[in-house]
């Protein structure tokens, strides 16, 4: 069968390979029947998928834009032209490189860029929110350079200041202490707004250069709810797929002292042949993200996550800072049920349909594989059209899994009562054939 006869991708295209279109469907059952609360997760549009899926994968495109190493690439280069346009006119900036494969290689592309072999970088602990690439043991950034870790501050147990913040005089001690090269701003798990000032006012103090890891807040900060690091940090990393809502891929942004030498980290220095079908999808995130409606998008993710929180705090969990300031919120189990790990709430909540991921708190006594903690996000089922009284109810469906998470009948009943939730907010009704709901918040570009 000639696959460009049919016009209809997903189903059509895939019939000589029944195994895979039957496990493409069932995800996507999964991701319509299910709540989607893994904060780095989001439901694209159909334009991204569309994108990502076109025969763009098809071609070697080795090289920048006018500067390839294959032929062929004129239309490649308008594509990937047209992403770094999009990217700089987004977010103010500079210069922008749109081929790294994720926000890992970004961000080892940005330090291979600013920085030689040994030198410190300080950034922050994994087990208070920090990324892999933020200096784990087992990330190769830590056998490369030579990493140095700041935290948050202590859990205070007062309402009017919680605590549990990016703790500023440690990052300024460590600063003065180890004289780090560079300085990491940004985190995986930090429910709170990260300033870029102090950041930038302690390296300078130094003599640092400044990066800022916007892989989770990037569409907050496109959508204005989240301060920009770009003109500040001397370098941003981010994902394209977290609050973004793009396809999954990384970009950098940084100004035009650094363009060079970030363009060669990247390639030829890191990866290959860039994913143009996945940087053309992310050209069609980017405009997106420019729309008006984008920013209404990411102000109802903080609101929504905003209500989740008080829901939860209402079912006896404890939220870590006390609360939430973007797209994610970070728990800790113990306050409502001091034996209950973050595994076994992941894999309870899952059994109900409430997908999410287990998280270690800072200073969590459990082991990384297990930990005491939960972290929920909101940008996917914001985008399916979701709104506060919905988190109102995902707060009370969570609660009643984890409190009765023994019984069978009970989890096969808010198993249930979640399939009729999403049932209203139908994140691909062309794909599903759902009728009706709220229109999701990307409605418009497919
Ligand atoms: N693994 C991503 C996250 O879930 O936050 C970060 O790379």
């Amino acid at each position: 069968m000639n696959p460009l006869a049919d016009p209809t991708p997903f189903a059509g295209w895939l019939a000589e390979d029944p195994q895979i279109a039957g496990l493409i469907e069932a995800e996507t059952q999964r991701q319509s029947s299910t709540l989607q609360l893994i904060a780095s997760e989001n439901f694209t549009s159909t334009a991204v998928l569309a994108a990502s899926g076109s025969v763009l994968t098809n071609k070697y495109a080795e090289g920048y834009p006018g500067r390839r190493y294959y032929g062929g690439n004129s239309v490649i280069d308008e594509v990937e032209e047209l992403a770094r346009e999009r990217a700089k006119a987004l977010f103010g900036a500079e210069h922008a490189n749109v081929q790294p494969h994720a926000g890992a290689n970004a961000n080892l592309a940005a330090y291979q860029a600013l920085l030689e072999p040994g030198d410190t970088i300080l950034a922050m602990r994994l087990d208070h929110g920090g990324h892999l690439t933020h200096g784990s043991p087992a990330s190769i950034t830590s056998k490369i350079w030579r990493f140095v870790a700041y935290g948050v501050t202590p859990a205070t147990g007062d309402a009017e200041h919680p605590g549990e913040v990016i703790d500023f005089d440690q990052v300024a001690d460590l600063a003065a202490s180890e004289r780090p090269k560079l300085i990491v701003a940004g985190s995986t798990a930090y429910a709170r707004v990260i300033d870029p000032v102090p950041f930038r006012q302690i390296a300078d103090s130094v003599g640092a250069l400044f990066l800022f890891d916007a892989a989770h807040p990037a569409g907050l900060i496109a959508g204005g709810v989240h301060p920009s690091p770009v003109g500040i940090a001397d370098v941003v990393t981010l994902t394209t797929h977290k609050t973004l809502r793009g396809p999954r891929g990384g970009a950098i942004l940084c100004g035009a002292e650094w363009a060079k030498k970030i363009d060669s980290s990247v390639f030829p220095g890191l990866q290959g042949g860039p994913l143009e079908h996945v940087v053309a999808a992310k050209a069609v995130a980017f405009a997106e993200a420019f729309r008006p409606e984008f920013s209404v998008y990411a102000h109802a993710v903080v609101e929504n996550a905003r209500a989740l929180a008080v829901g939860l705090a209402a079912e006896g969990f404890r939220l870590v800072s006390g609360g939430t300031d973007n797209h994610l919120l970070l728990v800790d189990l113990r306050p409502f049920d001091a034996e209950l790990t973050g595994k076994e709430a992941q894999e309870v909540l899952d059994r109900a349909g409430i997908t999410c991921n287990r998280n270690t708190i800072p200073d969590d006594p459990r082991s990384p594989f297990v930990t005491s903690g939960l972290r929920l996000g909101t940008a996917a089922q914001t985008t399916a059209g979701m709104g506060t009284a919905e988190m109102a109810r995902i707060a009370t469906l969570i609660g009643r899994t984890l409190r009765h998470r023994t019984d069978a009948g009970e989890l096969a009943t808010v198993r249930s009562e979640v399939a009729e939730l999403c049932a209203g907010f139908p994140p691909y009704p062309s794909l599903t054939g759902a009728a009706g709901g709220p229109v999701p918040a990307h409605a418009g570009s497919g």
